[in-house]
């Protein structure tokens, strides 16, 4: 018995081996017992140098641009008249009220003059039972690029919702921050009240939210405390809040809607190029990287296409789905997060991590940015252009399935590259 074994084994060893070595040498080294190689190992060295250069996944709050409308900006107010107006953690008060115009039933509002305004340390008590944290790119629908990516942390919206006691009429929730007590500077922005009580498709809550990447949000990012909408463009996460209104209205009533834009569209899938070379030399591989946006259509593939600037291109083709599109590789998941995380860690529990690693559940992550690489193949000198799109879960390429920029960017990238002699 043990005879027959051994000659099974090393007859299907001898021809396993014979139809590996035809393979070449990749499926050589691929059967022997040599510990796979990691990745950053068997890149070429000029794809690992470009790599090197990119950002971290994690930007730190300091370094997200910022949005922010208001004369003068709140944030650039002075530490003594921030605590005047409640914009620090020692002062802040949100109310809960219902909307004037629409009234929506609550048996308890929260507001100043009952002196039941929310205050920070309510917050605080709250989060001790209800804190939540998820991963997510702040993007501007009018600016297009993520402004950062950060681990936000805070209360679900939900539960301070629930202390004003609501009964009926409640259709939608709308907020604002401060603004220099001047109507005309109000930003305001709205949900409907089904998405504040519930998160559907596996999306994380709406929530108040106090922490950026494990540090007090800053008076930059919003603090002490703003709205963060995990699915939205930026304009929904409004900073410095003082208010949440209850109404029975049944429209968005955002301000960012006066301006042309769609305030319903949830954040698209998208890539662009990072640090793109203008010159390369004639013959010679070269590196390309970049990032993508991971909307709520998922990604599965970010891809490039190098095209001689004088060729001509079907005008019934206009998003190029028929270029010859080459795969780039989406970078799995950092072993260095950035950001200013204390430690270097994410911490437990957040939205699509694992509690006990602290490694991501799945990758790319929905709602956050991956960064992408490819080594291009030396071309002959000239004017070329280098496109760069995504391709999501559902296989529709970008700028599809939205491209109407007032519903957020997903044009496909293009920059221009010389190729010298
Ligand atoms: N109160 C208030 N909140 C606001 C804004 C604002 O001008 N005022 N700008 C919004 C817009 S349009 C965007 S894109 C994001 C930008 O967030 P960031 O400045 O933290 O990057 O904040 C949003 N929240
Ligand atoms: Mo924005």
């Amino acid at each position: 018995m043990h005879d027959r074994l051994v000659a099974f084994l090393n007859e299907h060893t001898q021809a396993t081996r014979r139809y590996l070595l035809r393979c070449g040498a990749a499926g050589a080294a691929a059967m022997s017992v040599l510990p796979l190689l990691a990745e950053d190992d068997r890149r070429e060295a000029a794809l690992q140098e470009a790599i090197d250069k990119l950002e971290a996944w994690l930007t730190a709050p300091d370094d997200f641009r910022d949005v922010s409308r208001g004369k003068p900006k709140p944030h650039s107010l002075d530490e003594a008249k921030r605590k005047e107006v409640g914009l620090t953690r020692d002062t802040w008060k949100l109310e809960v009220i219902s909307d004037p115009e629409n009234r929506a039933l609550l048996r308890r509002p929260l507001c100043e003059k009952d002196g039941t305004a929310f205050t920070f340390d309510d917050l605080q008590k709250l989060a001790e039972t209800h804190a939540v944290r998820f991963a997510k790119v702040m993007t501007c629908l009018n600016i297009g690029c993520p402004l950062g990516n950060g681990v936000w942390e805070g209360v679900p919206l939900r539960e301070v919702l629930w202390l004003t006691q609501p009964t009926e009429n409640l259709r939608r929730v709308f907020y604002y921050g401060y603004h220099n007590d001047d109507p005309q500077q109000m930003f305001r922005s709205s949900l409907p009240a089904g998405r504040v009580l519930e998160d559907l498709y596996g999306l994380p809550p709406v929530i108040l939210c106090y922490k950026l990447n494990g540090q007090w949000l800053t008076p930059e990012r919003g603090g002490p405390v703003r709205v963060v909408v995990p699915e939205a463009y930026g304009f929904k996460s409004i900073k410095w809040l003082t208010h949440v209104v209850l109404s029975n209205e049944w429209k968005a009533n955002d301000t960012y809607g006066e301006q042309n834009n769609d305030v319903d569209s949830p954040l698209k899938t998208f890539c662009d190029f990072l640090n793109p070379p203008a010159k390369v030399a004639a013959d010679q591989p070269f590196a390309v990287t970049g990032f993508a946006q991971v909307g709520v259509s998922g990604l599965t593939k970010v891809q490039v296409w190098m095209q001689a600037s004088d060729e001509k291109w079907p005008e019934d083709d206009p998003h190029f789905s028929k270029a010859p599109w080459r795969d780039a590789e989406i970078l799995a998941p950092p072993t260095h997060w950035g950001g200013g995380l204390p430690d270097d860690q994410i911490p437990a529990p957040t939205h699509g991590f694992d509690e006990k690693t602290g490694r991501p559940q799945s990758w790319p992550l929905r709602l956050t940015h991956a960064h992408w690489a490819a080594l291009l193949p030396g071309s002959p000198a000239g004017d070329y252009v280098l496109r760069c799109r995504t391709i999501d879960a559902a296989g529709v390429a970008q700028p599809l399935p939205r491209p109407f920029h007032k519903s957020g960017r997903a044009a496909i990238a293009k920059v221009r590259l010389t190729v010298a002699k």
